[in-house]
């Protein structure tokens, strides 16, 4: 009886305790290296959005304006920036940022603080304003919008004295007082150098580093928009990829020794890779343009980017851990060109078309080891990215092993790290079962926000993710897998 009795108290204590132990809670993993502000994870989820230069350059057929043309010749004859936003929210994108002022200085609003602007050009009869336009376009379409100020202004008569940067703070005041939310805000490397300078048509070189006091600007920009982030070449918020070829590198940290870094003080190759040791979270942005010139030029109707060679662009920015800023150069009707309209639907199909059937959804998925209740493998198929996988501590690699019960073809994976604890994965591997096999894949090194991977084509009933090493408990947020006849 009374062995009984124990028998029962012992099963009764043992079920307790696994009970306990599997409902216990157990703390997240601490953070690693420098993690990303709130803005900064909204920022990466957009992904995908328009670049517009459009100003004067597109009515004088040249890419950088010296300063001295006249506003009379700024007269699109139907702009309409409810078409750019039509056609950049059918196109998929998230956002357009538009060359309010670009290196020449003029202005698409009327600002109160200069003459080179739209209020002196015929365009509306003086009356008119672009930036007021596209903010309301935007806002009717459900874009965010982004502006683009040139810190050089070859127009400008005090460009390279100090008077100058009272200038280009009250006009950063107006488009981020005027217009409503800004999510971020451009800035160009390119400083100094001949123009027209007020009439004095001479060369004209700034200290790029201390020119500006870029931390007071910044901060000043920040104070009207904090939500907004902020681009230069090294940040502070969003670095220049280092190319305009919309490429980021295979290897793409966003933490950087951001320092090291002032707008137009970069070493363009290490931006595309970022730093392993990076102090800041400083993810990486590609700029490029859908036609080889930034602006409209007529001559380059027909050189308009194939869609094989968008589709390198996509997987090289979004798909390593970057967004694409794709630049459309708007006519001078005031209108996103047909060739261009074509070529970007004809992405958005192809990135549809590849992307519309998960075959890793509802199946499942096993982990070598897990951190335990809220960490379990199976929310890399939530289709949720603020669940995640995650081990333990002290555990630096593990693998994922998606069972898809059935021989699949498949050729894209998409993986994702949870960015809020920081980036971690150093390098992975994917293999794939065949005839009871695995076989590597794919040998790989970040992932990041995302990471998007053109497989070869493989029929397989499991596919293996192995973390060879993170900086710390590698945290897996999202597997998806998708088959595709397009490139
Ligand atoms: C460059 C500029 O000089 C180009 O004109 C263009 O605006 C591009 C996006 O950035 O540095």
């Amino acid at each position: 009886m009374f062995k009984r009795r124990s028998t029962y108290l012992q099963q009764f204590l043992w079920l307790t305790f696994l009970f306990l132990a599997c409902t216990k809670e157990v703390p997240p993993p601490a953070p690693v290296g420098p993690i990303p502000s709130s803005q900064q994870v909204d920022w990466h989820e957009l992904e995908y959005y328009a670049f517009v230069h459009f100003n004067m350059n597109t009515f004088t057929d040249i890419e950088w304006g010296l300063g001295g043309k006249s506003p009379e010749l700024f007269n699109p004859t139907e702009l309409d920036t409810r078409q750019w936003a039509r056609v950049a929210k059918e196109a998929g994108m998230k956002a357009i940022i538009l060359t309010a002022k670009h290196h020449d200085g003029f202005s698409l609003w009327p600002s109160e603080f200069t003459e080179h602007s739209v209020k002196n050009s015929p365009w509306r009869e003086g009356k008119g304003d672009v930036i007021k336009e596209l903010a309301a376009a935007c806002k009717e379409y459900g874009l965010k919008l982004g502006l683009y100020l040139s810190p050089w202004d070859r127009n400008h008569a005090d460009y390279g004295k100090p008077k100058y940067i009272t200038y280009y703070r009250n006009q950063l005041k107006e488009l981020l007082t005027n217009y409503g939310d800004v999510f971020e805000l451009w800035v160009d490397g390119a400083n100094g150098g001949d123009g027209y300078y007020g009439g004095a048509n001479e060369v004209r070189n700034v200290d790029r580093t201390t020119y500006y006091d870029w931390d007071s600007t910044f901060a000043l920009a920040k104070s009207l928009q904090p939500r907004m982030v902020t681009f230069s070449d090294g940040g502070p918020e969003v670095r220049w990829v280092g190319n305009e070829r919309g490429f980021a590198n295979a290897t793409n940290w966003a933490p950087l020794r951001r320092d090291e870094f002032a707008p137009g003080v970069a070493d363009s190759k290490q931006l595309g890779t970022g730093h392993i040791d990076g102090t800041h979270w400083v993810p990486a942005e590609c700029d490029v343009s859908i036609r080889p010139g930034w602006y409209y030029h007529k001559s380059q109707d027909d050189e308009v980017k194939s869609l094989e060679h968008l589709l390198d662009i996509y997987y090289k920015s979004v798909g390593r851990n970057a967004n694409l800023l794709l630049n459309l150069s708007v006519d001078r009707r005031g209108l996103a060109h047909e060739n261009d309209v074509t070529a970007l639907m004809e992405l958005r199909e192809a990135l549809d078309d590849t992307f519309a059937n998960n075959l890793a959804k509802g199946k499942t998925v096993k982990a070598s080891a897990d951190r335990g209740k809220g960490y379990d493998a199976q929310n890399v198929l939530d289709g949720d990215i603020s669940t995640y996988w995650a081990t333990d501590d002290e555990v630096l690699n593990g693998s994922l092993e998606v069972d898809f019960w059935e021989e699949t073809s498949l050729n894209r994976l998409v993986l994702q790290e949870y960015i809020s604890l920081g980036q971690r994965v150093k390098s992975f591997k994917v293999e794939a079962m065949v005839e009871g096999n695995y076989e590597v894949i794919a040998n790989e090194t970040t992932i990041g926000y995302k990471r998007i991977l053109r497989l070869p084509d493989t029929k397989t009933n499991k596919l293996r993710l192995t973390i060879l090493d993170s900086k710390a408990c590698p945290t897996i947020s999202n597997i998806e897998v998708y088959n595709t006849e397009e490139f």
